[in-house]
């Protein structure tokens, strides 16, 4: 196969207006009998070219007639039958019937097992793995679809829309008829046959209309769906308040499985989910559990306008949908909990990880031009790049401008399939605002630099900021032109309520603002909410980040302040290990534990920066270097610090009121992570670990994985016969299973890959699970640093061996799990060496996937 581009778009030359489907479900073969309504676009004659992967063709039929297999050609990828086998009429009838094996398919791609029950994915190219179809998201049809099953097993039977028909059948088997009155794009199509436990509910929307609710979750687990029911009524009426949103069918469902490639999906009206974002109680689920399960059935449910009433013209507009809705569960997430925790936590996994993708091999603009598998772009760019650009556009055009071009978008495009740019121009004509030069964010790749230059007149009083900003240059990319950056900047002045907030629109390549009045000179907060998604090139003084800490108005400013510090420090110790950390830090550190802002933000300003983050900031880090880097900046804080932390610490564990609250747990286990390394307090992580677990009332994972982290982290005795301990417990719990492989794997430990090859013949093991996959591979690639760029390369190799075993498995998987490897520029020349080999051996292989052969061409290249 070869690459697609942007630039060849071209309108469909055929369209379907309805679908007629009827599946017949069988383990290994399943029968797919297909009636769609074809339109010509174009008076020409001219072949009909449908996609179809890994089918058997067993009928086509024409306007009644049977075709003989002389009438069409099939190649691996397309049924083609050539205009001289079609009626010249502008609409004609085409019968498909095709079969197909859900149990072999174990790239969870199309129609598939999971566990018992049946299930589908088809964005973005999944539906061409159950019948032959125009599989491209501007081809819109309805959807009328009957699914057939052995009734006992799959009592339940389900798809998009509402249900107008079932019955029983002959040999033990029923059917439901489920017709979608909305059309759609085949991506968005969804079957689910099982038998399931039902939470029911139901909501009443603006118009006072009542909408079923009701979530399938594996028998035995209906009081984990609580939560997820609980956050889709509050996504429910959060997007009525704030976008005048209303759901539109009779019925919404969400169905939980353990087989699962994302995170969830949107299909109308049958939202598929990993079960991970669905299933929660506090003796299983991690407070963060809570968070993520709450944002992606927000996610998942605002897609309905963002994604299914309006959707992409084609895959290229992917953030179209992707960024837009991000933005939406972001500012929901916000709305929910405390703001500045989440914006805060949002910008950690843009800077950690998007960042590092856009310096990156497979580094795209949130609109990429050019595409060899489809399933590589669902990336954090597409996604939460993406979502940086919608969120500058709110910040440019103001709150109200912003929902003021929300509804004209759905007035013009509600039911089409559409482009960034129409969304673009529907801001612009909405808000009057000019967002040419703007539009330059959807086609330009990397993080942009900005630099800063400040004088100060002592005698006119005036201040003078100059901003230069910078995009990198890349082969795909060689002039790269200025883009629009909203700064948010405040002048924090020394005297109380004089610090001046501003929005500074920096559009030139170097541009110069002068503030006069300014009585002394300010000290430069910058990027107050993170305002635009780009790094800076200023060196603040030590004495300046330290004002900013505690003096900046904005909460950003003030933890961004103490990470950049850190950072510095990080940076330092990674390059000289002489370097002595000064006590100032310590007393910066002092006052944030003693000041009065709310604990979850007192909690994120002692978290220091990430592996990751900080390998993205040293060009050819020696990854070795860094770690230790990191543990002596941890120890430093601990060591000088213990007293107060300690102290932080049992307050948190004794106050009762204190225990229960969410903020307070983060602020808890933060201090425990810092003890963890003094001897001295090594057994409060064996302790929580005891009470955490065994308390009758207090049961908790988040404490019970806080202390397992503390344990894995610092290769403390107690680790290995709690895990035995959380092992026993769990056994017959998949997702808590997960958390515990996660955790095995995250060890920090001489005899590491000893430990791997153990795990990876656990009876519980298998590459077939994508969550079990992630959850040892994974996170020893991710969360385990020191082991995994051990100097021997034995880190590397093994996710290479996983990495190869898994591209026959789930190359969508397999695809993901490699980053940490073609990310290879960032480490010294002796590591990049050995990831490099590895790479090579990848490529090497003779079924590659082109999941994997798109990411090691452009790594190798
Ligand atoms: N559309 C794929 C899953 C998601 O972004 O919601
Ligand atoms: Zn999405």
């Amino acid at each position: 196969t070869s690459p697609r581009f942007l630039a060849d778009y071209a309108a469909p030359v055929f369209t379907i207006n309805t679908v007629n489907l009827t599946v017949n479900l069988d383990d290994t073969c399943s029968q797919v009998h297909s009636e769609l309504d074809i339109e010509r676009q174009e008076q020409e004659p001219a072949d009909l070219a449908l996609n179809g992967e890994h089918l058997i063709l067993t009928a086509v039929v024409v306007n009644n007639q049977a075709l003989t297999r002389e009438q069409y050609q099939l190649t691996d990828t397309l049924l083609i039958i050539p205009a001289s086998s079609l009626p010249q009429a502008k609409h004609f009838t085409l019968q498909i019937t095709t079969e197909i094996n859900p149990l072999e398919n174990t790239a969870l791609e199309g129609l598939f097992k999971s566990g018992n029950a049946f299930c589908t994915q088809c964005e973005a190219e999944g539906f061409r793995r159950i019948s032959y179809y125009l599989d491209r998201p501007d081809v819109m049809a309805t959807f009328t679809t009957k699914v057939i099953a052995d009734k006992n097993l799959y009592p339940q039977l389900l798809s998009n829309g509402n249900k107008v028909d079932s019955g029983d059948l002959a040999d033990g088997k029923h059917f439901v008829t489920w017709h979608d009155p909305y059309p759609k794009p085949c991506y968005l199509f969804a079957l689910v046959a099982g038998d399931f436990d039902v939470l029911n509910d139901s909501y009443k929307t603006m118009s006072g209309r009542d909408v079923a609710l009701e979530i399938f979750v594996d028998k035995g687990n209906l009081s984990k769906a609580q939560h997820a029911m609980i956050s889709l009524k509050k996504s429910m009426q959060w997007d009525e308040e704030t976008f005048g949103l209303e759901y539109d069918l009779d019925i919404y469902m969400i169905v939980a499985v353990d087989f699962f490639n994302m995170g969830a999906m949107e299909n109308k009206g049958l939202n598929v989910f990993n079960s991970k974002f669905v299933l929660a109680d506090h003796h299983c689920a991690t407070d963060n559990d809570y968070f993520n399960i709450e944002a992606v059935i927000a996610h998942e449910y605002f897609h309905n306008w963002t994604g299914n009433r309006v959707t992409c013209r084609d895959w290229f507009q992917l953030s179209l949908k992707e960024g837009l809705t991000v933005f939406r569960d972001q500012q929901f997430s916000a709305d929910m909990h405390s703001s500045a925790v989440t914006r805060i936590q949002n910008v950690r996994v843009l800077r950690s990880q998007q960042f590092a993708e856009d310096a990156g091999p497979m580094a795209h603009p949130i609109r990429p031009e050019k595409v060899l598998e489809m399933n590589n772009f669902y990336t954090l760019t597409v996604y939460e790049k993406g979502s940086e650009v919608i969120r500058m556009l709110h910040t440019l055009l103001g709150a109200n401008n912003f929902r003021k071009g929300m509804d004209l978008y759905f007035a013009r495009y509600d039911g089409m399939a559409v482009t960034c740019d129409d969304f673009i121009n529907a801001m612009a004509d909405a808000s009057e605002k000019d967002l040419t030069q703007f539009k330059r964010w959807y086609s330009q790749s990397g993080t942009p630099i900005v630099g800063v230059n400040e004088s100060y007149d002592n005698v006119t009083k005036k201040y003078t900021l100059t901003l230069t900003q910078k995009s990198p240059t890349s082969v795909n990319q060689p002039h790269p032109q200025a883009l629009h950056i909203p700064m948010k900047i405040e002048l924090v002045s020394d005297a109380p309520n004089e610090t001046q907030s501003y929005l500074l629109e920096l559009t030139q390549t170097e541009q110069s603002w002068v503030f006069d009045n300014v009585d002394s000179k300010p000290t430069l907060a910058l990027l107050a909410d993170f305002s635009a998604p780009v790094k800076l090139d200023y060196s603040q003084s030590e004495s300046d980040l330290l004002k900013l800490i505690s003096h900046a108005n904005n909460s950003f400013c003030r933890w961004d302040a103490g990470q950049r510090l850190l950072m510095s420090y990080v940076q330092q110790l990674t390059l000289d290990k002489s370097f002595t950390l000064p006590n100032d830090l310590l007393v910066a550190f002092k006052n944030i534990l003693h000041s009065d802002s709310d604990h979850a933000f007192i909690a994120e300003q002692l978290v220091l920066p990430s592996f990751d983050e900080a390998a993205g900031l040293i060009a050819e880090v020696d990854p070795i270097a860094l770690v230790k880097a990191l543990k002596k900046l941890t120890a430093f804080i601990a060591h000088g610090l213990q007293d107060e932390l300690f102290a932080c610490y049992q307050a948190r564990l004794l106050n009762k009121e204190l225990v229960d609250d969410v903020a307070n747990r983060a602020l808890k286990n933060i201090c425990l992570q810092y003890l963890g390394t003094l001897e001295k307090y090594q057994y409060l992580a064996k302790e929580q670990y005891i009470q955490a677990t065994e308390s009758i009332d207090n049961a908790n994972m988040t404490d019970t994985l806080a202390a397992l982290n503390c344990s894995a982290k610092y290769s403390l005795n107690n680790f290995s016969s709690q895990m035995s301990d959380f092992e026993s417990r769990w056994q017959s719990t998949t997702l808590v299973m997960d958390k515990w492989f996660a955790l095995m794997a995250s060890q920090v430990s001489s005899d590491i890959f000893e430990q791997l090859n153990q795990l990876l013949s656990h009876t519980l093991f298998t590459l077939k699970n994508p969550n079990r996959a992630r959850s040892l591979i994974g996170a020893f690639a991710m969360n385990n640093p020191e082991n995994f760029h051990c100097k021997t390369g034995r880190g590397y190799q093994f996710l290479t061996e996983q990495v190869m075993a898994l591209n026959a498995i789930n190359p969508q998987v397999a695809s993901r799990l490699i980053t940490p490897l073609i990310q290879f520029k960032n480490f010294a020349p002796a590591h990049q060496n050995m990831m490099r080999d590895n790479l090579l051996k990848i490529q090497g292989l003779s079924n590659l996937s082109n999941d994997l052969k798109e990411k090691l061409d452009a790594a190798l290249c």
